[in-house]
């Protein structure tokens, strides 16, 4: 038997795989905020679910530790594509990448007047790609997360975050000054898996495609 390993994280891209798995008759039968298992079987005896960091999915996926997996575009952005097939937007865990600062701050003369912004965010390469767009100079300071504490403490001038409903902003008297692209998630493939796999991962593909359409 030809088993298929699909990478997921846990919280919100977990949460909504589920109805697309359950759409290509998969159940997964553990619940992750419940169990401490990190290989979950399901009612499929050939497909099991592996529970990765969010920012491990590209990872697992591109070296075979998973056949699939879903990631947010953000993440696939910053891992870079590293030969991933990448058949579809999922249209899942939907949200932005914006630039944010403290609604004190005067983001436009700052980048009018040519000074060197100070961005902090753990998406550097997004960030480095949209300022050199725009010709402002900035210092990247990296972080692995709670950006939105970065502008409060004087670590940095702007972030780079992204942003649903913008009530994180709000509550840190932070304001979106540029949206910079639209996310999704996306579900990618393992190159080798596709060729060696192909019929029981095209299956899949298919009624993911079909799922994430209705
Ligand atoms: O949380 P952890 O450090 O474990 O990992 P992670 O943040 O990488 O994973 P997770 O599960 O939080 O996010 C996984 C993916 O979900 C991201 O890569 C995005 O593609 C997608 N997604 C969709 C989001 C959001 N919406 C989102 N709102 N990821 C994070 N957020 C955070 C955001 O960073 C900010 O802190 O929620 C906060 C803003 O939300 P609002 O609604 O207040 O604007
Ligand atoms: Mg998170």
């Amino acid at each position: 038997m030809t088993t298929i390993t699909l990478a997921l994280s846990k919280g919100r891209i977990f949460d909504e795989t589920l109805p697309l798995l359950a759409a290509a008759g998969i159940e997964v039968l553990e619940d992750p905020e419940k169990s401490r298992k990190l290989i979950l079987a399901t009612n499929q005896p050939d497909v099991r679910v592996v529970l990765v960091r969010a920012t491990d999915v590209p990872t697992y996926v591109q070296y075979g530790g998973a056949d699939l997996g879903v990631t947010g575009l953000d993440t696939l952005i910053e891992h870079g594509n590293h030969g991933l097939y990448q058949p579809l937007d999922l249209g899942i865990a939907k949200c932005r990448v914006s630039v944010a600062v403290r609604d004190d701050f005067d983001y436009a003369s700052a980048v009018r007047q040519g000074a060197r912004l100070r961005v902090a965010t753990k998406y550097v390469a997004i960030a480095r790609e949209f300022f050199a767009a725009k010709g402002v100079h900035v210092d990247m300071i990296k972080l692995y997360g709670s950006m939105e504490l970065a502008p409060l403490t004087g670590l940095a001038d702007a972030i780079v975050d992204l942003v649903s409903t913008g009530n994180t902003l709000k509550a840190n008297h932070l304001v979106e000054v540029e949206r910079i692209m639209d996310i999704s998630s996306r579900l990618v493939v393992n190159q080798a898996s596709l060729k060696l796999k192909q019929a029981p991962i095209r299956r899949l593909i298919d009624a993911f495609a079909q799922a994430s359409k209705a």
